[in-house]
This record gives C-alpha cells, sequence and structure tokens, in this order.
C-alpha cells in the first residue's frame, strides 16, 4: 500500500459515474488514500446529463448493477434513466463514496514526472494535485454532436441537443421536430409520440429493431428479491441475457454465422409483422445489416411510429429556418420545438484534457489515427494510468458496468506491483501494443460493425472502435494481464 518512498500510493479517478463510482469503491474497500474529480456537481455520468422523456436503460436492469450491488427495487424489466441515476446515488450513499468526490472540479491537465514517477493534476481553477496513479473513468458518449445543418440557430424556438434537454421546451400539443433515429430519437418518439400534436422524425437512417419484453415487477415480487437474492441472480444469469451476450459477440464476429443469422431473421420477423402502411414500411426498411449499427432494443417502437401524430421524414434536409425545416424538396415543417438526437462524438474520452506522457508524448499524438489502449485499458507512452471503459472495449446490448468491473480486475493486478512496492512504474511497451492493435485491428475490420452502415462505433478511418472478438476471450484477458507485455519500472529500494 506504500509507494517506494514509504508513503502511501495516492490515486485520483477521473469522473463519477459508473466506473468512477466502481473505483472509489474498491479503493475505499482496499483503505487506499484517494480523490474522485467530477467536473459536474452531481455524480452519475451518463445517467445525470441524459434527461429526455422515454430514457430506458436497454440492458436488463438485475443486469444492469454492480455484482456487489444487487438492486431489489427496480420497477420494471428495463429501468428507466431516473430509475439509474437513483441506483447510483443509493450505492454512492451505501458505499460512502460521496465525501471523496470533489464536484465541480474539471482536470484539464494531466502530466507525467519521470524522475518522481508521478503524475501532476491541473484542474479548470489553475489548482494542481499530485498522484502516483490515475484512473480515467470519464465516459464514452459525453460531448453532444450537433448536426452541420444551415441555420440551426436561426429556429425561432427551443432547439436543443438531448443530453441538454429543455424541460421548458412546447411538447404537449406542440409540432416537434426530431432529427436522428439512435437509440436516442427512437426512445423519445415512443414516449411523446401521444402528447404531442404532430411530431416530425427526421429519419437519415432505418433502424433494425430487436423485440424485446418489458414488464413491471409487482411489490411481491420485489419483496420475494429481497428476501431471497438468489431470485436476482436467476435473472442476472439468465440465458435470456448472458447467453444472449454469448451468442451476440459470437455474431458479431462470425457475421455468416448461425447466431448473426438468427438476430437477423428476428429483426426481420418483427419488421414485416409489425408496419401496416406499405409506404411507412419502405421508409423503415434498412438498408443494412442488423446489428451493423447498435441494434435498438425496443418493445413497442413499431407501434407507437405509427401512430397518426408522427411522421417519418426521410428526405434531405436542406436547412433551419426560423417557422421550422425545410427540405431539399422545398417542403417546410413548421415546428414550435427542434430536438436534435444526434449523438456524441464517441472519440474524445478523457479530452478535452491534455494528456502528457513520458518524453512529452501527448494523447492527441498518440491518438492521432485513432483512439487505443492495450486491452482497451492502459497506455503505452502513459505510466500509471489506466482507464475504465476506454477505447476499444466490447460495445453491444450489455451491462457495461460488468465490463468495468472486469477491467478493474486487471488494472488491481497491475496496481498490485505499485502498491507492493515491486515497481514504480508500469506501462505496455509500444511493440506489444502495437502488436495487439494490428490484431485488434484486422479482427475489427470483419465484425458485423464494418458490414456496410456508419455509426458511432466506428473510428475516423472507417474501422470498429471495439473489441471485435467474443465476451469469454474479453473475460480471459481481463482476468490475467500479461506482464511480458508490460515495462516495469523495479523500485530503487
Ligand atoms: P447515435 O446512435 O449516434 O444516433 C445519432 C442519430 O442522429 C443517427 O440516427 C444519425 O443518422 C442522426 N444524425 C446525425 N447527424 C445528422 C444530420 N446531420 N442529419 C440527420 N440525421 C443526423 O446517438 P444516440 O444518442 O441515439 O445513441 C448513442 C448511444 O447512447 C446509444 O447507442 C446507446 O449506447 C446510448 P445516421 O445513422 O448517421 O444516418
Amino acid at each position: 500500500m506504500t509507494s517506494n518512498s514509504g508513503r502511501p500510493l495516492r490515486y485520483a479517478v477521473i469522473g463519477a459515474g459508473m466506473a468512477g463510482i466502481l473505483a472509489a469503491i474498491k479503493l475505499k474497500e482496499r483503505g487506499e488514500h484517494f480523490v474522485v474529480y467530477e467536473k459536474a456537481a452531481k455524480i452519475g455520468g451518463t445517467w445525470r446529463e441524459n434527461r429526455y422523456p422515454g430514457l430506458t436503460c436497454d440492458v436488463p436492469a438485475h443486469a444492469y448493477t454492480y455484482s456487489f450491488e444487487p438492486y431489489p427495487d427496480w420497477q420494471a424489466y428495463y429501468a428507466t434513466g431516473a430509475e439509474v441515476q437513483g441506483y447510483f446515488e443509493h450505492v454512492v450513499a451505501k458505499y460512502g463514496v460521496a465525501a471523496k468526490i470533489r464536484f465541480n472540479s474539471e482536470v484539464i491537465a494531466l502530466d507525467w514526472d519521470a524522475s518522481a514517477n508521478q503524475w501532476t493534476l491541473t484542474l479548470a481553477d489553475g489548482s494542481a494535485e499530485v498522484f502516483d496513479v490515475v484512473i480515467a473513468a470519464s465516459g464514452v458518449l459525453h460531448h453532444p454532436r450537433l448536426p452541420e445543418i444551415a441555420g440551426l440557430d436561426t429556429f425561432a424556438g427551443p432547439a436543443f441537443h438531448t443530453a441538454r434537454w429543455d424541460e421548458q421546451a412546447p411538447i404537449e400539443g406542440a409540432r416537434v421536430g426530431l432529427i436522428g433515429s439512435g437509440s436516442t430519437g427512437i426512445q423519445i418518439v415512443t414516449a411523446i409520440n401521444r402528447k404531442v400534436g404532430r411530431l416530425v422524425h427526421f429519419q437519415r437512417s432505418p433502424q433494425w429493431v430487436m423485440p424485446v419484453p418489458q414488464f413491471r415487477y409487482s411489490d411481491e415480487e420485489r419483496e420475494a428479491f429481497r428476501r431471497d437474492p438468489a431470485l436476482i441472480d436467476a435473472i442476472r444469469f439468465a440465458d435470456e441475457y448472458l447467453g444472449n451476450i454469448r451468442r451476440f459477440t459470437d455474431a458479431i464476429t462470425d457475421i455468416d454465422g448461425p447466431q448473426m443469422l438468427e438476430i437477423e431473421r428476428i429483426c426481420r420477423d418483427h419488421f414485416e409483422a409489425s408496419i401496416r402502411d406499405p409506404a411507412l414500411k419502405e421508409k423503415l426498411r434498412p438498408n443494412y445489416r442488423a446489428a451493423c449499427k447498435r441494434l435498438i432494443y425496443s418493445w413497442c417502437y413499431f407501434d407507437e411510429v405509427q401512430h397518426p401524430a408522427v411522421f417519418v421524414e426521410t428526405g434531405t434536409i436542406a436547412q433551419v429556418e426560423p417557422q421550422g425545416v425545410r427540405m431539399a424538396d422545398g417542403t417546410l415543417h413548421e415546428l414550435d420545438t427542434l430536438i436534435l438526437a444526434t449523438g456524441f462524438h464517441a472519440d474524445r474520452f478523457i479530452r478535452p484534457a491534455g494528456v502528457t506522457g513520458v518524453g512529452g508524448m501527448t494523447l492527441d499524438r498518440f491518438w492521432a489515427t485513432r483512439p487505443t489502449a492495450h486491452y482497451a485499458v492502459t497506455l503505452p507512452h502513459f505510466p500509471n494510468l489506466f482507464m475504465l471503459n476506454g477505447p476499444t472495449g466490447p460495445v453491444g446490448n450489455f451491462s457495461l458496468i460488468d465490463i468495468a468491473e472486469r477491467q478493474w480486475d486487471y488494472i488491481d493486478q497491475l496496481v498490485d506491483l505499485l502498491r507492493t512496492g515491486e515497481a514504480v512504474s508500469i506501462v505496455p511497451t509500444v511493440e506489444a501494443h502495437e502488436a495487439y492493435e494490428e490484431r485488434r485491428v484486422a479482427a475489427a475490420k470483419t465484425t458485423i460493425f464494418r458490414s456496410g452502415c456508419t455509426s458511432w462505433y466506428l473510428d475516423a478511418t472507417g474501422v470498429p472502435s471495439s473489441w471485435p472478438w467474443s465476451y469469454d476471450a474479453f473475460a480471459e484477458a481481463m482476468a490475467k494481464p500479461i506482464l511480458s507485455e508490460y515495462a516495469i519500472r523495479p523500485s530503487a529500494g
């Protein structure tokens, strides 16, 4: 638990979302000295930022929990965003980590001092602090991407990104425009279509929809979960969830194999059986393979999109005008409110913080081609820096909490070398990382994500920025770091 100079190691955790809370709990359990820096005034990360109507976690609630903190109180099989935020607040209170979080504290720079084997963190207020270990848990989808549409700022009514929801914007009985049909846009359609006067859904790409069940838990069921946590495990480890993850990761890596053909069949059958109007059906028919984009998991989208108040507009947007959205064919959709469900810059991670590692190497330079990390966790040139939910980790419709917990196990084993005083710094070698990344990129190019669609899974060069192997391969990689891939600087003493 001490550094080579005999004092306790100091850890900085950046971000108090799902992954940062995990790190805080684990470090507190070990009795470590740590500080969590959070740029906002509240915990929760993506669940704090997103408050749009219809926000639902598309991973079954009982599977979207920390393994050490099952939650009998979930109201339904899939939880609302507000409930998920409530879960994280409950966890932070129960595990007593709130006092360790410094709110309104944005880290703007991290600088490695090779002589002291320490990171200096600079905050937005100009103050600086020194740490031995940095855990970057700063999230993935947190920089809203606004569409480049002419005249956007001329719109007379409220126009806002979904992660900056405007509670005052007219929705009830109003003429609402919604641009974007990712998971966010689709969830919003299902939540506001019966409230609006008219909803124009501007859809550049239609979506494949995986039909999933949704149901509420009764008070009796919640009581039973409380009495017998094995009932929760039965959901968490059920074949319908865990088995599906395995089948899904097999499918995305074996794109003509039986699992992918089955996913395609389910999505196609659901689509064919659900949409009545032939014209709408053609608008909603994707021209790419299911699971190429992140699948929409929904129990109601196809019903809700057929509500008479919804108009799916598939034409090209020419510009935004004060009254509404003008299409390339000259049609003007007059609107009171314009919602931008246009996604996020998925390549930012810890940036815009400036990170400078060994020999002046900057993260921007290291990531000039694409954001990468060794097994999605560590970075050559940046010792004693560990990422949770960093670039090239597994992506799909499964719990990122589980992914972060497994990454923590990997990190913990590496940090142990520092903790025991065996080493003062640990960093993957450039050679090991390049060899790994070469294998990863080659495999990623053969996944379903690259089968002919656009999505936030693809990096700037069009290569999927994801773990391209099976779930079990990921679990195995996280279970034991390959120490020969690391440069481990031994302690002088
Ligand atoms: P996504 O999945 O990145 O979706 C963004 C949507 O916005 C998508 O339908 C885009 O169409 C559309 N888009 C983006 N720019 C434009 C412009 N200029 N004009 C028209 N349409 C546009 O973001 P979400 O917020 O829905 O979901 C992100 C993740 O959050 C989700 O996967 C979950 O993991 C949680 P495109 O498909 O590019 O044609």
